[in-house]
């Protein structure tokens, strides 16, 4: 008999359906939900039991996975299955804005329901792996009660018992990468080049200058950043590159625009 803890992971979008895996091989009995059925049947090939509904899902299993495309769906999911939640742990790991986990703990809680809120910093074929990590907030003894089994879908960080913080945490992680995807499409404009050759270049020196973000020194040669930014800003006019982003960092860092 398999004495590993049920799962259900509803929602198999392409990040519900790693996670579904994640457990599948770590040896847990997976139950599986998604609103279009097909998308269970390789899961089920693999080991998976397809629920006919999602309140069926939730049923099954003591801790809910919950992987939606946005908190619209997660709300109307648990919704079907409100009569289903007394006892059971919801991780919802949908992304969303602070408020929206806020309402949703407190909707889940009301009908019996423990609620951890999650981000997921992770893109699908990392999940399980050792450089994925998942944000959780909500009660610590909730957080605590379940903790080894969502070390399967990589570390698990807690966030706090305000169920905001995780999707707090979370959307300020992605603003950042967001920041340097748009840096390094800059980038790749100015050098007029998105070949291997330079994107290795440019992949290099950003996780150079990562580590140096947990550096929390002040840099004292503030001078000599304005210099660079103004000089990159000239040099991207001069070759006819679109120059609002780097007009943004520059009022953003030094409260002014280029002169
Ligand atoms: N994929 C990624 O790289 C990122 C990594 C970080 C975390 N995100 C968040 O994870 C959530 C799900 O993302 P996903 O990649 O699985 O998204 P999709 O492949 O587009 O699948 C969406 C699933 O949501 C289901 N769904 C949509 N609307 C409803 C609804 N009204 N009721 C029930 N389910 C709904 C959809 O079902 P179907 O279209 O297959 O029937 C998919 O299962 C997301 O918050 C990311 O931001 C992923």
């Amino acid at each position: 008999m398999n004495d590993m803890t049920a799962i259900s992971v509803v929602g198999l979008g392409e990040m519900g359906t790693a996670l579904a895996d994640a457990y599948l091989k770590a040896g847990h009995p997976t139950t599986v939900w998604n609103r279009s059925p097909a998308k269970a049947e390789a899961l089920v090939a693999r080991g998976a039991t397809a629920a006919p509904t999602a309140a069926d899902a939730i049923a099954k299993s003591d801790l809910v996975i919950l992987c939606v495309l946005d908190y619209d769906a997660a709300d109307e999911v648990l919704a079907t299955a409100e009569t289903e939640l007394d006892g059971k742990v919801i991780v919802n790991l949908t992304n969303g804005t602070p408020a929206q986990a806020r309402r949703t703990a407190e909707w889940v809680t009301q009908h019996g329901g423990r609620y951890l809120d999650g981000g997921i910093m992770a893109i699908p074929p990392m999940i399980g792996g050792s450089e994925a990590f998942v944000l959780y907030s909500g009660p610590r003894v909730t957080f605590d009660a379940v903790r080894n089994d969502l070390t399967v879908l990589g570390n698990a960080a807690y966030q706090g018992s305000d169920p905001g913080l995780a999707s707090l945490h979370d959307l300020a992680l992605l603003s950042a990468m967001y920041g340097m995807f748009a840096g390094a499409s800059h980038a790749m404009a100015m050098a007029g080049s998105d070949d291997a050759g330079f994107r290795s270049l440019l992949a290099g020196w950003l996780r150079a200058m990562a580590d140096t973000v947990a550096d929390t020194a002040e840099d004292t040669n503030l001078d000599m950043q304005a210099i660079a930014l103004r000089n990159i800003i000239e040099a991207s006019r001069a070759e006819g590159i679109p120059v609002d982003l780097m007009t943004q960092v520059q009022a953003l860092l030094f409260g002014k625009e280029a002169s």
